[in-house]
C-alpha cells in the first residue's frame, strides 16, 4: 500500500469535500466541518515521566463499520516512532514514521488510503510507538528525550461510505494501551523482542483488551504539524550472508558482502526463553576479529527471546544499524546462512543516474558512493549511520548535494530538509551544525557547513530548473549571508567564530609541516564570497533589483579584503594548500587573468610534491578535480582519480571498501585502524568527487538550469577506453557513451526532447573536440 502524500491544495480541497459531506445527518460522531483541523487528541500511556528508554508502547482501539466504505484515509504521527496496522495488518510499506524533521516546529503526519483493508462489522486500529528520534539518546552522552518526555499518538482515520455519509475515528480517551513484545528500543541502542510477552491478536478486532489501560488525553499545540512531501523511508535491496565465519575469537559472525544500513530479519526455531544476540558492525579488524570500537557508545545491537512457539520471525522496529557482518549469540541449533537475511533500508528516492567505464575500480568507486548515499539518506541527510551519532551533519550535505542528484531524485528529499535547516535557524542567521539541530544554541555558524543554506538551495534550482526552491529558501540564504556580514571586521574580513575548516584534511603525522592545514579564516572568507555570489544569483533569479545591487557591493569588498589578506605580491596563497588554491580558484577569488593561472600552476606543483596525492579534507575535496579540469590539468585530476595510494579515493577501495569512508585512512596500510573516536566506513562526503565523474568521464552537464540545454564534454584520458552514464533529467533521459576502438573515437549520445545540446566529440587522443549543436535525438559519431 503506497501512503499519500498531500500537498497543501490537495489537503485543501480534501478538507472542502469533507466538510460539504459532514451535514448529512447519518454521519456518527465527530462535526468533520472544520478537517483538517485535528478532531483527533494526542494519547499517552499512563507511564510517569522519566528519562528512561521505555518499552514501545501499543495503542488500540475497535471500530464498526456498517457499510460499503468508499473511501478511508489514516491521518497519523506520532511522539516517538510509529508503526500502525489495521485489522493485524501494517498500514503502509513505510518504516520510521513519522520521519524525522526539527519536530518542535515541524512534525510530520502520514497520510494512507486505507480503503482495501477495512472490513464490514467490527475494525481494529493498533499502533505500536517507539522512542524513535523524539526520545532516543541523540548526540553523545546520555542527553534522552531531545523532542518529547512521553511517547504519544495522534490518529485520524476519515471514512467516506458509498452512500456519502462519513465517519471519523480518532485517537481519544476511549482507547486503551499497553506494553507488548517490544522492550528496550532506541536509535544508538538498538531493539529487544521478547516474544513470551507478545499480546497475541493485539491489532485484530475480537482481542480482549479489558486488561489494557486507559490512556491519557494530552493537548498539545498542534501548529507544527505538516504534511510528509518527501519519499518516506522504505525497504530496499535484500543480503543473503556470503561468508558464515567463525573468528579467531570464536566469534559466529555472517558476511553480507556489503555495507548497509537497515537490519537483519532472522528466523529461528527454539524454547521459550531461548536468547539470541545480534550485534552488528561494518569491518572486520586486523586478526580477523569482529570489530565495533568505531561505533564509540552505540551498542547496536537487537536481542530476540524465543516464545517457543514454532518458527518465529523476527525484526527490529524502531532502530536501524549500519553494518556489514553480524555476530551471532544463541542461536538456538546450526546457524543457517539462509535463515538471515540483510534489508537496507532508506528514503524512497527514485534513482536518475549511471555511470560506468573500463576501470573497474572506479566501477566499485561509484558503487561505494551510491552505497554512501542510501545508507546516509534516511528522510534526513545524515553523516553516518552506525556509531553514536547519525546527525544530519550540513556540510556534508552540501558537499555531496551535486553526486547525490545525479545517482537519485533527491529534490523532494532535500525540499523538505532544507525546510529544517531554515526553522533551526538562529535568530541572527547563522546555521545549525547538524540539523534537525541536536546539539543546542551554540553550535552554529561553521563555515562550509552553514553555507548549506545557500549552496543547495542553489544547486537544487541548477539541477532541476524550479523557481520554488528559492523563493522558499530565499529568506534564509539571505540570512545566512546576513549573520556573515554582521561579523566582518572594520577591512571586510570574516574571521569570527569557531570552525570545522577543512575537516579531517591530510596529516602526515610527521612533525615536517606536510600537514595540510588551511587557515580557517582564509577558508571562511571563500565560502563567504561563494555564499553571497549565490545569493546574488538566486536574486537575479527571482528578479530582486535592489538585493542584487546590494550584493554585488558586498562581493567585490570581500573580494578585496581576501586579495589583501591572503594573498602575496607572488600570487601565492597564505595556506600554501592544495585546498587553500581550490577554493580561491573554484569561487573566482582571484582576479581573472595571471593571478589565476599562476595559482592553478601553484596547484599543480603542491600536487607534483606530494607525489600526485590529494591532500584535501571535507572542503577541498568535492571541488579538487574541478578546478584542475577548468584550468587545463585534467590529467593531473585524472592522476588523482586513479591514484590508488593513502590518500586516494581508490586507496579504499583496493582496501575493500564497499562504501565511502570517514577519513582517507580509516584502514591503514598494515591493517589497523584509524582512531576509534571517529572512524566511519560509510560517510558519503568524500563521495562528492562523483560529481566529477558525470560531468567530466561521462560528459554529461547541464548548461541552463534543469538541463534545458545539455552539454555533452566527455574528457578522455586516465587509461580508459570506455565510459558511459545516464542521466534523467526533468525532461528525460540523457545518455552519453564514448569507446576508444584502435585510433578511432565512438561516443554515442541521447538528448532528450524539449532540451537542446552542445555535444562535443573528441578524437581518441581527447585533444581535438568537434563541436555539435543539437536538438532532442539519438546521435552516433566516429572520429
Ligand atoms: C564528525 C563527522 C561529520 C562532520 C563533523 C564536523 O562528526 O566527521 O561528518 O561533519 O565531524
Amino acid at each position: 500500500m503506497q501512503p499519500v502524500n498531500l500537498t497543501r491544495s490537495q489537503a485543501f480541497w480534501l478538507a472542502l469535500f469533507i466538510a460539504l459531506f459532514s451535514f448529512n445527518p447519518r454521519v456518527r460522531a465527530q462535526n468533520l466541518t472544520d478537517i483538517p483541523t485535528w478532531q483527533a487528541r494526542w494519547i499517552e500511556s499512563s507511564f510517569p515521566e522519566d528519562n528512561k528508554i521505555r518499552p514501545a508502547q501499543y495503542f488500540r482501539k475497535n471500530f464498526e463499520i456498517g457499510k460499503k466504505v468508499k473511501r478511508a484515509v489514516l491521518f497519523i504521527t506520532s511522539h516517538g516512532m510509529y508503526q500502525a496496522q489495521l485489522n493485524g495488518k501494517k498500514v503502509g510499506d513505510a518504516y520510521l514514521t513519522p520521519g524525522w524533521t526539527s519536530y518542535n516546529k515541524r512534525l510530520q503526519y502520514q497520510a494512507y488510503d486505507v480503503t482495501a483493508m477495512l472490513g464490514k462489522g467490527k475494525n481494529s486500529l493498533g499502533v505500536v510507538v517507539g522512542n524513535g528520534w523524539h526520545r532516543s539518546a541523540l548526540a553523545w552522552g546520555d542527553n534522552i528525550n531531545r523532542f518529547a518526555k512521553y511517547l504519544g499518538l495522534l490518529a485520524q482515520m476519515e471514512i467516506t461510505y458509498t452512500d456519502g455519509t462519513r465517519q471519523l475515528v480518532i485517537s481519544d480517551g476511549t482507547w486503551r494501551s499497553s506494553t507488548g513484545s517490544i522492550q528496550t528500543n532506541e536509535i544508538y541502542k538498538g531493539e529487544d523482542i521478547d516474544a513470551r510477552l507478545e499480546k497475541t491478536g493485539w491489532a485484530l478486532p475480537n482481542y480482549d483488551d479489558n486488561s489494557w489501560s486507559l490512556v491519557k488525553v494530552v493537548d498539545y499545540n498542534n501548529s507544527n504539524l505538516i504534511p510528509t512531501t518527501n519519499e518516506m523511508v522504505k525497504k530496499h535491496e535484500t543480503f543473503k550472508p556470503v561468508k558464515l565465519i567463525t573468528t579467531p575469537k570464536g566469534e559466529k559472525v555472517l558476511d553480507f558482502g556489503q555495507n548497509l544500513v537497515g537490519w537483519v530479519v532472522v528466523k529461528a526455531k527454539g524454547k521459550s526463553g531461548d536468547h539470541i544476540i545480534i550485534r552488528h558492525a561494518e569491518v572486520l579488524d586486523k586478526a580477523g576479529n569482529f570489530y565495533t570500537d568505531n561505533l564509540r557508545a552505540a551498542r547496536a545491537t537487537a536481542e530476540y527471546t524465543l516464545s517457543g512457539n514454532g518458527e518465529e520471525v523476527f525484526e527490529p522496529h524502531f532502530t536501524f544499524f549500519g553494518f556489514r557482518y553480524i555476530s551471532v549469540e544463541g542461536y538456538p541449533g546450526e546457524i543457517r546462512p539462509e535463515d538471515f537475511t540483510a534489508v537496507a533500508l532508506y528514503s524512497d528516492m527514485s534513482p536518475s543516474g549511471t555511470f560506468a567505464c573500463s576501470n573497474p575500480l572506479l566501477n566499485q568507486l561509484q558503487h561505494n558512493i551510491t552505497w554512501g548515499q542510501r545508507g546516509n539518506f534516511l528522510d534526513v541527510p545524515t553523516d553516518c549511520p552506525q556509531r553514536d551519532e547519525r546527525l544530519g551533519w550540513t556540510g556534508d550535505a552540501q558537499v555531496f548535494f551535486n553526486t547525490a542528484a545525479y545517482n537519485f531524485n533527491v529534490k523532494k528529499f532535500f525540499s523538505k530538509w532544507l525546510k529544517d535547516v531554515a526553522a533551526d535557524q538562529r535568530a541572527d542567521g547563522a546555521v545549525a551544525h547538524v540539523v534537525p539541530n541536536v546539539l543546542g544554541d551554540y553550535e552554529y555558524g561553521s563555515t562550509g557547513w552553514g553555507d548549506v543554506a545557500t549552496i543547495i538551495p542553489w544547486e537544487m534550482y541548477e539541477v532541476y530548473g524550479d523557481q520554488q526552491v528559492l523563493k522558499d529558501q530565499y529568506e534564509s540564504m539571505k540570512r545566512w549571508v546576513g549573520y556573515m556580514q554582521t561579523h566582518t571586521d572594520s577591512v571586510g574580513l570574516y574571521r569570527y567564530g569557531g570552525h570545522y575548516g577543512d575537516w579531517l584534511s591530510y596529516r602526515s603525522g610527521n612533525d615536517d609541516g606536510s600537514d595540510a592545514i588551511t587557515d580557517k579564516y582564509e577558508i571562511a572568507q571563500c565560502f563567504y564570497a561563494y555564499s553571497t555570489q549565490l545569493l546574488l544569483n538566486a536574486a537575479n533569479v527571482l528578479g530582486k533589483q535592489d538585493d542584487v545591487a546590494k550584493y554585488v557591493q558586498l562581493l567585490k569588498r570581500i573580494k578585496d579584503a581576501y586579495n589583501q589578506e591572503y594573498v602575496t605580491r607572488s600570487g601565492r596563497l597564505v595556506s600554501n594548500t592544495q585546498t587553500a588554491y581550490v577554493l580561491a580558484l573554484m569561487f573566482d577569488m582571484l582576479p581573472e587573468g595571471e593571478a589565476r593561472t599562476k595559482a592553478a600552476a601553484y596547484l599543480a606543483d603542491n600536487i607534483n610534491r606530494y607525489r600526485n596525492h590529494l591532500t584535501t579534507g571535507f572542503l577541498g575535496t568535492p571541488y579538487l578535480c574541478h578546478v584542475l579540469s577548468r584550468f587545463g590539468y585534467s590529467d593531473l585530476a585524472y592522476t588523482l582519480l586513479l591514484q590508488e595510494t593513502y590518500p586516494s579515493w581508490l586507496y579504499p577501495v583496493k582496501m575493500g571498501a564497499t562504501t565511502i569512508w570517514e577519513r582517507w585512512d580509516g584502514i591503514k596500510p598494515d591493517g589497523s585502524f584509524q582512531t576509534t573516536i571517529m572512524n566511519s566506513f560509510n560517510h558519503y562526503a568524500y563521495g562528492a568527487i562523483g560529481d566529477w565523474m558525470y560531468k567530466n568521464i561521462a560528459g554529461i552537464q547541464a548548461a541552463e538550469p534543469g538541463y534545458k540545454k545539455i552539454i555533452i564534454k566527455p574528457v578522455i584520458g586516465g587509461k580508459l577506453n570506455w565510459a558511459e552514464g545516464s542521466y534523467n533529467c526533468v525532461y528525460g533521459k540523457i545518455s552519453s557513451r564514448w569507446e576508444i576502438k584502435g585510433d578511432q573515437l565512438v561516443m554515442d549520445v541521447t538528448i532528450p526532447s524539449g532540451t537542446t545540446a552542445d555535444i562535443y566529440v573528441p578524437d581518441a587522443s581527447g585533444k581535438n573536440y568537434q563541436q555539435h549543436t543539437v536538438k532532442a535525438g539519438t546521435y552516433h559519431y566516429t572520429r
